[in-house]
Parts: structure tokens; C-alpha cells; sequence
């Protein structure tokens, strides 16, 4: 209902600014190297390719830290692209697919979603919150902070003005956590924010804990839905090529489990694949993580085992 043509933008954000990492920028170069487009154009989907955005022309040549906040500028200057161009496709009624990058990306890809959606829910499949502020960071890396901004817990940072913080606390659920920040626990217990953690799917396992999920923030399924995956939500067996892995994550099945089940509501409207760093590891840990990376967007996207 809100995609019309069953087509699908790809948006390549070969970008590594929100983390200390190089390689993260290779992310969508690979997954399109893969073979992502024909695969997704043999589902039935039409794609249009945007490319690979030319993100590092956007680097300033001056950009000092912002209090702990590193590269506040190049960080703001992407994002506020990528927003444009989410929000682009989304008005022509595709389904926008982006793909990193860190995850500092989805200041960009959320913004662009809700713009043109406001009622969308969020839902971030992480093994960390990514709910840092300005604030509570400890590293100032800014893809441990998109969802504050996105919140509007933030404050003010200059750059990031352009951001409008309408995501609504009960509009964003988590799934996959193992790796949060104490004074990030605190602020998701302030908000109210619905967070499954690991924990969660080892005790209700992962069909309940999606079901349970979307009751939390899209009751009736028909509300639109943002998805944004961060590899590093799966196990490190399973995708190891990512910046920040943590052990204890989900397996490969309830990965894809979830992808399937947020295809079945018919109400994702953009999806995000986010920290696949082809860089890390040996060749076949990059082969694994970037062959799961393209079928976790095949899953979401339609794809289903009979
Ligand atoms: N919470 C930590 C670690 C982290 C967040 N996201 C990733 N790592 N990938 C931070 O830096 O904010
Ligand atoms: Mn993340
Ligand atoms: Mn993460």
C-alpha cells in the first residue's frame, strides 16, 4: 500500500565518519558486488540504483570535535543528504533501501522516513542502543548516537540543526541489545523506550519477541515501518566483518526471521543495512557477512524459504 510497482531504491552510503574504522565505506560497494540488484530484480522488484553517493566530497576540509563528538560536521553534512534522498524516493512511493556505512547513517535514513511518514515506527536491530548524547558518550563516536539526535534528547549541536526530532519515544522498539552503555540504560528507562535484549530472545525466543515487538509499536501491522539493521546484531560467527562485534547475538536464522516477519506486515517503507565492513577479517568471513547482509534484505524484502 505504500510502495506502488513493487520497486525498491538503492541508496549506496559509503561512508565511515561515524567511527574510527576505515572499510565500513566498502559496505555497500561489496553488497552491490555481490549481487544484490539482479537478485532482487529475479524476486520481481524493480531497482533503482542511485549509485554510490560520493560521500567524502562532503568532508570538510576543518572539523574539529564538537565537545567528545568527532567529525560533527562531515557526520551532519551526510546525513542531512541522505535524508534528502531518502525522503526523495519515499515521495515517489519506492521503497528506500540504504545501504553503509556506519550507523551514524540513520540520522539520514530516519529523518527522510519520517518526513514524509510521520507516523512511521522505528524498529533497530542492534547489539548496541546507539542512544548516546552528546553527553553521554564515551568514545564521541557518532554512530553510537544516532537516536538521541533522532529523539531530540541531543541538545543543540551546531550542524545538526536541520534534524527535527519527531521520533517519538513509543515509536521505536530495539531487538538484539548485549552492549549498552550505562548512562544509555538510564535513558531508555526514562523514555519508556521498549528494548528486547538478547536475554529477551533466549527466554520468549525471537518469534514471540517480534510479535511482541510490533504489538509495542504498530499494533494493527499497517502502520509504516523503518527498519534499520546493524550487522553487528548478529553473532560474530555469523557475520563477523563489522566494526564493533559482540559475542552472544543473534543467529543467522533469527535474523532472517525477523526480516521475514517485517515483510509479512506489507508495511516496510524503508530498511537500512548498516556496518558491514568488508575490511575486517579474512576473505571468507567477508564472503559470510556480506552473502548475509544481501539475503537479510532479499528476507526483508520478500524472499521466503518455500
Ligand atoms: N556504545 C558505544 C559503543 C558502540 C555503539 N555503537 C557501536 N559501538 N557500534 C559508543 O561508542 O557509543
Ligand atoms: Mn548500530
Ligand atoms: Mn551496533
Amino acid at each position: 500500500k505504500y510502495i506502488e510497482g513493487k520497486t525498491v531504491a538503492i541508496i549506496g552510503c559509503p561512508f565511515s565518519g561515524g567511527q574510527p574504522k576505515e572499510g565500513v565505506d566498502e559496505g555497500p560497494l561489496k553488497m552491490i558486488e555481490y549481487g544484490l540488484i539482479p537478485q532482487l530484480q529475479e524476486m520481481g522488484w524493480g531497482v533503482e540504483f542511485d549509485g554510490h553517493y560520493r560521500l567524502t566530497d562532503l568532508r570538510p576540509a576543518k572539523d574539529p570535535n564538537i565537545g567528545k563528538l568527532k567529525k560533527p560536521l562531515y557526520v551532519s553534512r551526510v546525513t542531512h543528504n541522505v535524508a534528502k534522498t531518502v525522503e526523495s524516493h519515499l515521495r515517489r512511493r519506492q521503497l528506500a533501501l540504504t545501504l553503509g556505512g556506519d550507523h551514524s547513517l540513520a540520522m539520514g535514513t530516519v529523518s527522510g522516513t519520517l518526513a514524509v511518514y510521520p507516523n512511521a515506527c522505528l524498529i533497530w536491530i542492534d547489539a548496541h542502543a546507539d542512544i548516546n548524547t552528546p553527553e553521554s558518550t564515551d568514545s564521541g563516536n557518532l554512530h553510537g548516537c544516532p537516536v538521541s539526535f533522532l529523539l531530540g534528547i541531543a541538545g543543540k549541536v551546531p550542524g545538526f540543526e536541520w534534524i527535527k526530532p519527531i521520533l517519538k519515544p513509543e515509536k521505536l522498539v530495539y531487538i538484539g541489545l548485549r552492549d549498552v552503555d550505562p548512562p544509555e540504560k538510564i535513558l531508555l528507562k526514562k523514555h519508556g523506550i521498549k528494548a528486547f535484549s538478547m536475554h529477551d530472545v533466549d527466554k520468549y525466543g525471537i518469534g514471540k519477541v517480534v510479535e511482541m515487538a510490533l504489538d509495542a509499536v504498530n499494533p494493527d501491522r499497517s502502520l509504516p515501518i523503518h527498519l534499520s539493521f546493524d550487522v553487528d546484531a548478529l553473532d560474530p560467527s555469523v557475520a563477523p566483518s563489522t566494526g564493533t562485534p559482540v559475542r552472544g547475538g543473534l543467529t543467522f536464522r533469527e535474523g532472517h526471521y525477523i526480516c521475514e516477519a517485517v515483510h509479512e506486515t506489507g508495511s516496510l517503507v524503508a530498511l537500512d543495512l548498516m556496518e558491514v565492513n568488508p575490511s575486517l577479517a579474512d576473505e571468507a568471513s567477508v564472503f559470510q557477512t556480506v552473502t548475509v547482509g544481501c539475503s537479510l534484505v532479499r528476507c526483508c524484502l520478500g524472499e521466503t524459504l518455500l
